[in-house]
């Protein structure tokens, strides 16, 4: 086996790593995608809209905006063309790009984007609006609203067959004043009733956008089996109002939700995409996204140029240079599926989280992957009326039956809300160690025995369905308003293995990294973040293949399950960016194994084989002990916290000796 060192990349910064993720475009066999009447058109000089609007007339096109606030690339959509069509329009494109301000044109694929969670259920119940308590100030440190008893995700008194005390610990924060103010949440999805009364005082129209309709009035469309009620059940969940006799309570309920309607069109564009999630990132901090590519078990597809351009800019640039908070629910694709093939979920940048029932189980639909950094709550027992996420519904309604991994994202948003309220200059980065450090086992558990609780390297206790565990928003309010922001983040590439590397039943392969980490560089990395391997693969049976990565500190995740149901032969994996959280605020140096194991199902036996053409490690992370400079009381009361620093005291003194 042989190990190609690659050149160290000095000081990347994130920007730099946009370069290197390839997506579906490759792929695009398996993505379902057809051609739509929307192109990106590109003109020379940076003329600006009034431009872009002359062409658009000239050639008969409508003029659609911006994309990414540019000065030079926009949107415009054609009505004679059909949006949903198998081949490019050749013509329209030779049409734009006869135009002399017309530097290229390009027309917009279309793909498949699904809600997550979705199950066509009427509501149960009215709202009843109660207009006299609502003028009452909070009397009590329980709220009054008619809905908050069923939203055991918020406080579990083991109601609806749950567990006691298994929830958000939200009571914690609330008691310390914190519900949010000042912070907004985007929900990127079918739209907002922002005309309920449990969410019109909480909603940030000037932050909102149509991106469906292309107007300002991110309105739920009108259909007869309400499937456009996902946006607003996800916003009550974040920031539905306290005591005001209607509803429930959100998790936040000081803080303000934004609508951004993007889901309801017959395909996605990457134009769509790219401006909801750069949409406002100096007024929205936080966007939460309850959807993703096809949870089939087979789909393998990620953000294209555009949106990650649009995500790698919030992280960036975003919240005046603290970085937007991108959180993503992992999917519900099953046991079946793997969320790493999802590139959404399994981005650095974003929070990927899973759900857990609420007496402590995954779901039967819970996907698991090793970039899930960590969990909150969706439904209970679906034998048990009730048991399901309690929150708004369309036209003043409520419902207890939201559910899915998309129930959860918007829990973690409302959370994070609390935590950026409690210390506003928490960076993108500052959140997801806060969750690393504050997510709590609790009573999680996985109902089948696969997923046991690990420790890794640093002392830290993990779970490949649950991540870092449960958030506890008491736990992370406190921390948050002690903490020191984390140092300048590093990214090593810290080796590359190329050839064909054969494998088939009962032949893994392993391979071998050993790497410094670029010790003495000035990228040098000694307590770890996010670890991606970038593989290329093809195999006989794409859903055969498992890969495991183990750490130098001996932590063994799994960074692809099998997945029963994608029989792909052809497309493989390419420089596919797998993920994993697992190896948090360990020290990256020594050797790295990589193990590829064909797991040919039982029942058939047929024999696979496939080969690995390519693995590089990066490694993204710190140079400087990250938590060093936190106070006494922080470690105090914060019992992972200690255990961490413990851990890098001994590192220390490790290296010391050496
Ligand atoms: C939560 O439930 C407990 C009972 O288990 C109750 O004592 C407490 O006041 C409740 N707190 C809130 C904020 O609902
Ligand atoms: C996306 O970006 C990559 C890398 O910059 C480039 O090679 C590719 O052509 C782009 N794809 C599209 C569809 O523009
Ligand atoms: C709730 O939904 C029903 C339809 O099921 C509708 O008639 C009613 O106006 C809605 N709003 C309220 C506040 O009940
Ligand atoms: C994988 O690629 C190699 C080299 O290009 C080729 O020989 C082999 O047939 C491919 N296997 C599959 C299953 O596509
Ligand atoms: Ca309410
Ligand atoms: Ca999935």
């Amino acid at each position: 086996m042989k190990i190609l060192a690659i050149s160290p990349l000095w000081r990347m910064t994130d920007v730099w790593l946009l370069l290197v993720f390839l997506n579906c475009h490759i792929l695009r066999s398996l993505c379902k995608e057809v051609v739509t009447n929307s192109w990106l058109v590109t003109l020379h000089g940076d003329g600006g809209e009034e431009i872009a609007k002359r062409v658009a007339k000239n050639t008969g096109f409508s003029y659609i905006g911006p994309v990414l606030n540019s000065k030079t690339d926009f949107h415009f959509v054609h009505h004679a063309v059909h949006n949903a069509r198998m081949r490019r329009s050749v013509p329209h494109t030779r049409l734009l790009k006869s135009d002399p301000m017309v530097r290229f044109a390009v027309q917009q694929t279309g793909f498949p984007r699904l809600k997550r969670g979705y199950k066509p259920l009427k509501p149960l119940s009215h709202a009843k609006s109660n207009k006299a308590k609502a003028a009452a100030p909070p009397k009590t440190s329980v709220p009054t609203d008619p809905l908050y008893p069923k939203q055991w995700y918020l406080n579990n008194t083991a109601q609806a067959g749950g567990k006691l005390k298994l929830d958000l610990n939200v009571e914690a924060a609330w008691a310390l004043g914190i519900t949010g103010k000042g912070v907004t949440t985007a929900i990127m999805d079918d739209g907002i009733d922002y005309m309920h009364p449990d969410l019109y005082e909480n909603f940030n129209a000037e932050a909102s956008y149509d991106f469906s309709s292309n107007d300002p009035y991110p309105y739920p469309r009108y259909t007869d089996d309400w499937f456009n009620s996902h946006g607003t059940r996800c916003a009550g969940e974040i920031a539905a109002k306290r005591d005001n006799g209607v509803g429930g309570v959100g998790v936040a309920y000081g803080s303000r939700v934004a609508g951004l309607r993007m889901l309801d069109q017959p395909y996605m564009t990457d134009l769509i995409e790219a401006n909801s999630m750069g949409h406002e990132p100096q007024k929205i901090d936080i966007y939460s996204a309850s959807w993703g590519p096809t949870d089939d078990g087979k789909t393998v597809d990620g953000p294209r140029n555009l949106t990650m351009k649009a995500i790698v800019y919030g992280v960036n640039e975003g919240r005046q240079g603290k970085g937007n908070i991108y959180v993503w629910a992992s999917g519900d694709g099953g046991p079946d599926d793997d969320c790493n093939c999802d590139g959404y979920a399994a981005s650095m940048w974003t929070v990927s989280i899973n759900s857990a029932t609420n007496d402590g189980q995954t779901a039967g639909y819970d996907e698991s992957c090793s970039s899930t950094l960590a969990s909150t709550f969706s439904n209970g027992k679906s034998s048990i009326y009730d048991a399901g996420v309690a929150t708004t519904d369309l036209y003043g309604n409520v419902t207890t039956k939201h559910s899915g991994t998309s129930a959860a994202a918007p829990e973690a948003a409302g959370v994070f809300a609390l935590a950026l309220e409690a210390n506003p200059d928490l960076t993108w980065r500052d959140i997801q160690h806060l969750t690393v450090l504050t997510s709590k086992r609790n009573s999680l558990f996985d109902p089948e025995g696969r997923f046991l609780w690990m420790v890794n390297g640093a002392g830290l206790e993990f779970n490949h369905l649950f991540g870092y565990g449960v958030l506890d928003a008491g736990s992370i309010v406190d921390l948050a308003g002690k903490w020191k922001s984390v140092p300048e983040r590093f990214h090593c590439s810290s080796g590359t293995v190329q050839g064909k590397h054969k494998f088939k039943t009962n032949e893994p392969l392993l391979l071998i990294i050993d790497t410094d980490a670029c010790q003495d560089k000035d990228n040098e990395i000694n307590y770890l973040e996010h670890v991606q391997a970038f593989i290329t693969i093809n195999a006989s049976r794409r859903g055969d293949v498992t890969m495991y990565l183990t750490s130098p500190m001996g932590t063994k995740t799994m960074i692809l399950s099998r997945r029963p149901r994608d029989d792909d032969s052809t497309s493989g994996f390419i420089k596919w960016p797998f993920m994993t959280t697992h190896m948090w605020a360990e020290n990256p140096q020594g050797p790295w194994r990589l193990e590829v194991v064909m797991e040919t199902a039982p029942v058939t036996g047929l024999e696979q084989e496939g080969n690995l053409f390519e693995w590089t490690l990066m490694l993204h992370g710190v140079r400087d002990a990250p938590y060093a400079k936190l106070p006494v009381d922080a470690v105090t009361n914060h019992e992972k916290l200690g255990v961490v620093k413990r851990a890098h005291e001994r590192f220390i003194a490790r290296s010391a000796r050496v």
